[in-house]
């Protein structure tokens, strides 16, 4: 931990923002960009890691066995960063589950200890509202006892379109039919002169504030997204903190942040000679955890970061990894190479070599269950992998 009356070694340009960490200040958009344009990454680093200590304690890291579910990818929207999308039913890789079908297509991953659907669709121009509730009927039927975690504040936005209701309602029918909390997606970057060039369809920044205060007001809780290292700078990266922060001071609903690493392939953005990098994508896990004074939970989101650097982000603020995943869809057509699931293990492994202790929760940080044992107590003897079987070495020394 920083020792609270250390000087600033390598940086006494960021000092007056250490002493205000210290001392447990709030910190001001001008706080925000200086600390983008320092390059003292290790500084940066060990404030956020403080910050985290102080509020969670610094030893626990949280990852919950959840599974992906996008029922189409057929979407009235045309955002440019976007490679999931297909603009109708004929569009080649355009597909659309029935309900049944998806009910069906992810049996054979489910078991007992699954706690989350993680489901973020496209907006189909045609199916209707009782599409998107009957997928989450279908679900809780099948899978009661598995949390529904679903739809961004923009799919809500674009149901109350669709239906001429309000998004309380809307929220009060998704809600009826098993709706347990809401993804932080959709909220890309706020400020208008970005959104109206990466996504000049969807919902405005009020309108998706408005969904997730709304959500608040009905009990439900909910996440917050930035998707960064596209055309945005970092002005209206800190700009987009700080709206969250300000409605998390009214609300207190929304419980993780989760900072989206912008890729570039297949879609109409392409990318900038620039773009992120490892460096930029600690120093924004970092600057969120501090900015973020409000929020509980900074995820280092594996499939977007990938593990190794989503490792890395464990010291640097990030108290989350996200789970198992199993199917991705929405990053990996945009040229992930990452994965598209990490097993139990897997997790464990990458929590525990940094010296943390890995808790599973469930989508509502509960406790499911503590891993405080060594690694060796959790290793199966062999696991499947996509080439086949691989048995684990035990192996004696002595
Ligand atoms: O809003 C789309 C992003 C988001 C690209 O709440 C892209 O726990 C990078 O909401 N490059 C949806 N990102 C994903 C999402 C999410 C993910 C993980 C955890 C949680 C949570 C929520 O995916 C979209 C958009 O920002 N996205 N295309 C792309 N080319």
């Amino acid at each position: 931990m920083l020792p609270t009356s250390s000087p600033l070694g390598s940086s006494p340009e960021l000092a007056d923002i250490q002493a205000k960490i210290v001392a447990g200040e709030r910190l001001s958009y001008d706080d925000g960009l200086r600390l983008y344009r320092s390059h003292d990454l290790l500084t940066i680093g060990q404030l956020a890691d403080l910050v985290n200590a102080r509020r969670n304690g610094g030893q626990n890291v949280y990852f919950n066995q959840n599974h992906h579910v996008n029922p189409t990818n057929v979407c009235a929207f045309h955002c440019n960063f976007c490679s999931f999308a297909r603009t109708s039913d004929e569009s080649p890789g355009a597909y659309t589950w029935t309900p049944e079908q998806i009910v069906e297509h992810i049996r054979p991953d489910v078991h007992p200890r699954l706690t989350e659907f993680h489901i973020v669709s496209g907006l189909h121009p045609v199916l209707g509202f009782a599409y998107y509730e009957d997928v989450l009927r279908a679900l809780k039927q099948a899978y009661p006892w598995v949390h529904l975690k679903a739809f961004t504040g923009v799919e809500i936005d674009f149901f109350a379109q669709l239906t001429g209701l309000d998004h309380e309602t809307v929220l009060r029918r998704l809600m009826d039919a098993g709706l347990g909390s809401m993804p932080g997606g959709g909220a890309e970057i706020f400020h208008p002169d970005v959104r109206r060039k990466i996504c000049p369809e969807k919902a405005d920044a009020d309108t998706w504030l408005a969904v997730h205060r709304t959500a608040h007001g009905l009990g439900l809780r909910t996440n917050a997204t930035m998707l960064y290292g596209h055309i945005e700078t970092y002005e209206h990266r800190v700009d987009h903190l700080l709206r969250l922060r300000e409605l998390q001071d009214e609300t207190a609903g929304f419980q993780t942040f989760i900072p989206l690493r912008y890729h570039p392939e297949n879609n109409n953005l392409g990318r900038r000679l620039d773009w992120t990098t490892a460096h930029d994508t600690l120093k924004t896990i970092a600057i969120s955890r501090l900015l973020l004074d409000n929020f509980s939970h900074i995820k280092a989101y594996w499939v977007m970061l990938t593990p190794p650097i989503a490792q890395l982000a464990l010291h640097f603020g990030a108290d989350d990894i996200d789970g198992t995943v199993v199917e991705e869809k929405i990053y990996h057509d945009a040229g992930a190479t990452t994965e598209e699931q990490l097993d139990k293990f897997d997790l464990l492994r990458l929590i525990k070599a940094v010296g943390k202790t890995p808790v599973e929760r469930d989508t509502l940080y509960n406790t499911v269950e503590i891993y405080d044992q060594p690694i060796e107590h959790y290793a199966p003897d062999s696991r499947k992998t996509r080439k086949g079987e691989v048995k684990i070495a035990h192996i004696e020394l002595n």
